[in-house]
């Protein structure tokens, strides 16, 4: 494998929280080639350009608010103003507004909204109602974060990820079966941690969603697209789910390569692991490859990095189509984080 193969010039990454950003930081320091800076740094005149196309399934009115957390957990991880230690918000960070609020009774008391993080929502509740589309508000609030990538809302159309579960209070049906209700993601993942048997994951408003501009121009002119290990359910199947942005991948030039999520039987990090049973998608690295699937036949996958101890799966991948290869996945490091990043881009280029 030519380990000199030529870097790409116009990346685009699907993103969701957390783990979609922390891979970011990895994949800029690779391509900007600088594996050990904390923060990647500006990206230089020829330094490759990177679209993220972010989840915005996640998006909640709060206290009249509207707050996008994978947008901000993306713009926050790579403009170097993220909580290290949560993985989402502001360092630094204070509550006393939720606290405040929560003086008065006012719910939801479950969601941390933190003061500086107020700034941002209030900025955004702003120009969304002067009639600016979320695409460009992000594009503003990251003028101030200088991210390092263009950040493009999946879509500027409300699309809400909804979780229907067994109902909390224990309410049952006519027939005495579990009482079904749809709570809103937010509140499934922050107040009931994912706890609840999740029977699907209804997105309000998907059909009527359209692509943000730019997002199905940047797949169609990227020369590579990855697929950080961000969930594969209500990160990037959220995203894959807004009409036109499947189609545009399964047509784009670029190679396709992604990295799991999952290691062994479980996730990294985040809860992953209840969403996929959910849908009934296995929770192991060929299971999350086998439901993306390969691209030659009429999937999403042409390369597919698993964890070296799940390096037993790698032979059935490849018998699915996709190329595979099993190394270290743990994001312990910008400098780990941007060998898998070489790694993944490497997979599918010389399997072009
Ligand atoms: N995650 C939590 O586990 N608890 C929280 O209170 C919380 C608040 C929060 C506020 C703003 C924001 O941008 C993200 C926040 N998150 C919180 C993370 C968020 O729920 C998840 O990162 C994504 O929605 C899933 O990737």
């Amino acid at each position: 494998m030519p380990m000199d193969s030529p870097r790409p010039r116009n990346v685009v990454a699907l993103a969701g929280g957390i783990g979609g950003s922390r891979f970011l930081r990895g994949l800029l320091a690779y391509l900007n080639d600088e594996p050990h800076q904390d923060r990647p740094q500006q990206a230089d005149s020829d330094a490759p350009a990177v679209t993220v196309i972010g989840n915005t399934g996640d998006d909640i009115w709060i206290h009249g608010l509207r707050v996008c957390p994978d947008l901000d957990t993306v713009m926050y991880t790579l403009g170097g103003g993220i909580s290290e230690e949560r993985g989402w918000g502001r360092e630094a960070e204070t509550f006393t507004v939720k606290e405040e609020l929560a003086e008065y009774g006012v719910e939801p008391t479950w969601f941390g909204l933190g003061d500086r993080d107020i700034a941002t929502h209030l900025v955004r509740t702003q120009s969304l109602a002067a009639g600016f589309a979320l695409s460009e508000v992000t594009a503003a609030l990251c003028e101030r974060w200088q991210p390092g990538v263009r950040l493009l809302p999946m879509s500027d159309d409300r699309a809400e990820t909804h979780v229907l579960v067994d109902d909390p209070s224990g309410a049952t049906t006519a027939t005495g079966e579990p009482a079904r209700i749809a709570m809103h993601f937010q509140q499934w993942w922050i107040q009931y941690r994912a706890s609840l048997p999740a029977h699907g994951f209804p997105i309000v408003g998907i059909d009527q969603a359209k692509p943000a501009p730019g997002v199905v121009e940047a797949i169609a002119a990227a020369d590579l697209i990855i697929l950080p290990p961000s969930n594969p359910v209500v990160s990037i199947g959220t995203i894959l789910a807004v009409p036109g942005i499947r189609e545009a991948l399964v047509a784009a030039s670029a190679p396709i390569v992604g990295l799991s999520p999952i290691i062994g039987q479980a996730p990294v990090r985040g809860m992953a692991d209840a969403c996929l049973t959910a849908i009934g998608v296995p929770t192991s690295a060929s299971g999350v490859a086998g439901h993306y699937g390969a691209r030659s036949r009429g999937g999403l996958l042409d390369g597919w990095l698993v964890e070296s101890s799940d390096a037993d799966q790698v032979e059935a991948i490849i018998e699915l189509g996709i190329a595979c290869r099993a190394v270290p996945l743990l994001m312990s490091s910008v400098a780990a984080t941007a060998a898998m990043a070489q790694t993944a881009i490497e997979l599918v280029q010389t399997n072009r």
